[in-house]
């Protein structure tokens, strides 16, 4: 794939060789240059004839002027690697176009012509999977942001809307389901050879065109939507694999129903079509009809996916199907607007998941991955507002602050509306903007009209990038509580200066005696510093501030540990309850790490988070989901983003030492709380799915703090699994202990479930992620397994994300953490472009980590900059991390 046969390139010149594959310094692309496209495609047509290593595609576009824009006597079609073999203009071969770049521009004297196009591409050697590709003998598509353009040349944008009517044809036997968008409208068949024609009524953007071939075989389910339509469902598999395919259904069809209740939105096809393919770049993607999913989010059983797989799959599933109204009826304008669909799907996703399973532990999870990804994301060289302002490849944009605080800062708007309101914002911006691409504004300004709040100054969410700091302080005098706070919006690459924002937060004022509070309150915070006043205190009472985190911030505050413990065990908010864990455990962390700590000081911290630690234990009130939340330890991460500059290998001893410390402490408590989940049987009802969670962790305590018992529990665990979760949780701990059990279970491991590749992907990652002081040796080991490769993305991810995301080894003092890691892009960059970029945000922390350190890493970054030829992706993002 790739070879560009252009007229600028008759020869393929090696130069070209490779279109991924980019000169430096591409442009930059600007939200304030948009305007709309000169021409309507009303209507596209397309005949693929389909071989897996060489594809034919004709395309006819219906187009005509666009009335509403800048007229233009040309039309660019976008390519990307391909090359014209035929150009008609209502139906007479044509002359008048020239390559410009990748793309074709056709000059057009008329108001309303037919474009015929023929281009021919070679799916097997696309290992960008971006396009048409070939994966496990079937082809598969993936077009989202600007993959269509590598299959033919189209004006490759969000804003351009078209029905589709599509016809392939293919070996039958090779390809015996043919599947796209919308509605099948024929098939047939002559010899070996078959056919079937599809047509998608519902106008669309080229991104969210799919097609698929193969040999798959589908679980088949239907639901009734509220209005009566009766839709057909399917979950397309590898045969094989369909007795994992249950979750997934069910997962589609709780999806359906939630959706019709909580925001009104109904299906609106006959036919729901998901295809689980495995080589995927990212998690799962929302073509019209057509949903193709990353197997890891569709296939699940208790013998190969733990909990956490099954949360995800029903997460995803929910993500992708809600798209169809927030994404795929109402789009987007252009890709500065990708937060108007991903965010708010994101919301969406979120609210569901908690209405299937408990919301507080949800909701927490949630905050987890803001404040572990997000953060770091948004106090870095990469941080950039929701709706960016500039892109050179937008790949790049698919971020944990598109996405994670995109769906934050509707959560807000949400929280200061009520939820009522806030329906009635969602239902205006349905109603106005359905089969439209639209943006941000226009979904601000449907939420404040239909809502009936004003967010004049809200938008400043949009816009300025960095995570607020909120100082808070409560004084009390007489029976007057005064909390005073102060907002700071840090400077960001590109924004120096930033103006206040609206910030909710939901707080509460506890009784230190009765532990009970007279209700919750919502302040919003919209100036640098507000003073708010409360009286019929006779006491100072405890404060519970930024409850169900109402706001993406970080509050900054002085609270004592004795208060801290109080509010851990008497807190009715479940997520500051487990706040107050967290801040317990971080703000002793990141004391010790920065040196001012006796011993005398060490002690007593350990002793009262032990104290509450035990009372969360204790606390039969508790269900073991939550239980197990206010028992994690704050991740390596989070603690660093604490700290102006960080010294990963101090804080990942102190924090291994206060596991220890804990578990040595609390052996019996830890060991009483084992006994009793271990007596739970099997199900996957929250209550066995919390005493699973409760063991893992009690065994994770153990391994610090009495590995050698910890060995025995966790192998004894390991031999009497009946399911992946507790199987994986007990190889977790073995894979960071120096133990024999160590490496017959990890051959157990690998031999039990050998072929199976989305729990092979366990077993890299296990061993990449483990507390081993040679995990780095062993990563470099399992580089040359036999059953790793660069092709395949869930593969790489297993081995090496989870490398980079494990701090001793990643932070090895002498820099081949980094090192390996620029290797890995460096070569994975020419194969897979998008999944090597994802890599380079690990390196450009180096500001935020102490000097020798930050020096290595900016070495692996200067060295992959210095490569001849990057790709967009992979360039954007280390100039960006250099600064
Ligand atoms: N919309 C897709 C993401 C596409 C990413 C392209 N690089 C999946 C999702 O967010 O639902
Ligand atoms: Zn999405």
């Amino acid at each position: 794939m790739d070879i560009a046969r252009t007229p600028s390139n008759p020869d393929g010149n090696p130069e070209m060789a490779d279109a991924a594959m980019q000169p430096k310094d591409p442009p930059e692309i600007r939200r304030e240059d948009y305007k709309p496209f000169p021409w309507i495609v009303s209507e596209t047509r397309l005949d693929f004839e389909l071989g897996i290593d060489c594809t034919r595609v004709r395309s006819t576009l219906t187009v005509a002027r666009n009335a509403k824009a800048e007229p233009s006597p040309t039309i660019r079609l976008n390519g990307d690697g391909i090359a014209a073999i035929v150009v008609t203009v209502d139906g007479e071969p044509s002359q008048s176009w020239v390559m410009d770049g990748d793309d074709l521009v056709l000059t057009l004297p008329g108001e309303a012509h037919e474009i015929g196009i023929e281009t021919e591409i070679d799916p097997s050697a696309n290992s960008q999977l971006m396009g048409l590709y070939a994966s496990g003998g079937m082809l598969c598509t993936q077009c989202e942001a600007e993959g269509f353009r590598r299959i033919t040349f189209f004006p490759d944008r969000p804003d351009v809307l078209s029905t589709y009517t599509v016809r392939m044809s293919g070996p039958r036997a090779q390809f015996p389901v043919l599947l796209c968008n919308g509605n099948k409208t024929g098939e047939g068949g002559d010899g070996d050879t078959h056919w079937a024609e599809w047509h998608d009524p519902w106008p669309k953007p080229s991104y969210l065109f799919a097609l698929v071939a193969g040999d798959l075989v589908a679980r088949s389910d239907s639901f009734t939507t509220m209005g009566g339509r009766e839709v057909e469902l399917n979950v397309w598999v590898r045969e094989g694999d369909l007795d994992r395919t249950e979750h997934a259904m069910e997962s589609l069809k709780r999806s359906m129903k939630w959706d019709e209740e909580v925001f009104g939105r109904e299906y609106d096809l006959d036919l729901f079509n998901i295809v689980a393919v495995s080589d995927f770049n990212m998690g799962a993607m929302e073509n019209k009809g057509l949903n193709v999913f990353n197997t890891k989010y569709v296939l699940a059983d208790p013998e190969t996916a733990t909990d956490g797989d099954y949360d995800g799959v029903e997460g995803v599933i929910g993500h992708e199907y809600f798209h169809n109204w927030s994404g795929n009826r109402i789009t987007c304008r252009d890709w500065f607007q990708l937060s108007l669909k991903e965010g708010f799907t994101v919301l969406r996703d979120q609210l569901f998941s908690a209405d299937m399973g408990s919301e507080p532990v949800k909701r927490i999870e949630d905050v987890r991955v803001l404040r572990g990804i997000q953060f770091p994301e948004d106090s870095g060289p990469l941080a950039h507002p929701i709706r960016p302002d500039s892109y050179r490849e937008i790949s790049n944009f698919y971020t944990a602050t598109v996405y994670n605080k995109g769906a934050e800062v509707i959560r807000m708007m949400r929280t200061m509306a009520g939820e009522e309101a806030f329906r009635k914002g969602t239902d205006l911006y349905f109603e106005r903007h359905d089969g439209e691409a639209a943006t941000c504004e226009d979904f601000v300004k449907a939420i404040e009209d239909g809502a009936g709040l004003d967010l004049a100054q809200f938008r400043r969410w949009y816009s300025q990038a960095g995570t607020p700091k909120v100082a808070v302080e409560l004084d009390h005098e007489g029976d007057t509580a005064r909390l005073a706070l102060t907002q700071t919006v840090p400077p960001t690459p590109g924004q120096p200066d930033k103006a206040p924002m609206p910030i909710p937060l939901k707080l509460a004022l506890i009784d230190r005696k009765s532990g009970t509070h007279s209700g919750e309150r919502l302040v919003v915070l919209d100036k640098d510093t507000a003073e708010f006043t409360f009286d019929g205190f006779a006491d100072k009472p405890a404060l519970s501030i930024n409850r169900t985190f109402s706001a993406p911030v970080s509050i900054d505050r002085e609270v004592s540990r004795e208060e801290l413990v109080f509010l851990a065990a008497k807190d009715d908010d479940p997520f500051a309850r487990y706040e107050a864990m967290q801040e317990l455990m971080t703000g002793h962390l990141v004391a010790a790490v920065s040196g001012d700590l006796g011993d005398n000081d060490r002690q007593a911290a350990r002793s009262d988070i032990a104290q509450a630690m035990q009372s969360v234990i204790e606390d039969d009130q508790l269900d073991d989901l939550m239980r197990g939340e206010l028992m994690a330890m704050p991740g390596q991460t989070y603690i660093a983003e604490r700290m102006l500059v960080a010294d990963p290998g101090l804080i990942h001893a102190e924090r291994e030492a206060l596991k220890a410390d804990l578990g040595k402490r609390l052996s019996e408590q830890f060991h009483a709380l084992y006994d009793r989940a271990e007596k739970v049987p099997f199900s996957l009802d929250a209550e066995a799915k919390g005493a699973r969670k409760v063991k893992t962790l009690v065994l994770a305590y153990a391994a610090a703090g009495d590995p050698a018992k910890a060995a025995e529990l966790a192998a004894h665990q390991y031999e009497r699994a009946d399911n992946m979760t507790d199987r994986q949780g007990a190889l977790m701990v073995l894979a960071g202990l120096d133990s024999a059990e160590r490496t017959g279970k990890l051959i157990d491991f690998y031999n039990r479930y050998q072929g199976n590749a989305l729990v092979i992907d366990k077993w890299f990652a296990l061993q990449a992620s483990s507390l081993h002081p040679q995990a780095i040796e062993h990563v470099k080991a399992l580089r040359d397994h036999p059953d790793f490769t660069l092709k395949n993305p869930n593969r790489v991810r297993s081995l090496y994300m989870a490398f980079a995301a494990n701090p001793a080894a990643f932070h090895a003092a002498d820099g081949e953490g980094y090192r390996m890691i620029a290797d890995l892009i460096l070569e994975l960059d020419p194969i897979n472009a998008q999944t090597a970029a994802r890599f380079v945000p690990p390196l450009g922390r180096w500001r935020r980590i102490e000097e020798g350190r930050a020096k290595l890493m900016r070495e692996a970054l200067e060295r992959i900059a210095q490569a001849p030829k990057l790709s967009r992706d992979t360039f954007e993002q280390v100039t960006r991390s250099l600064g």
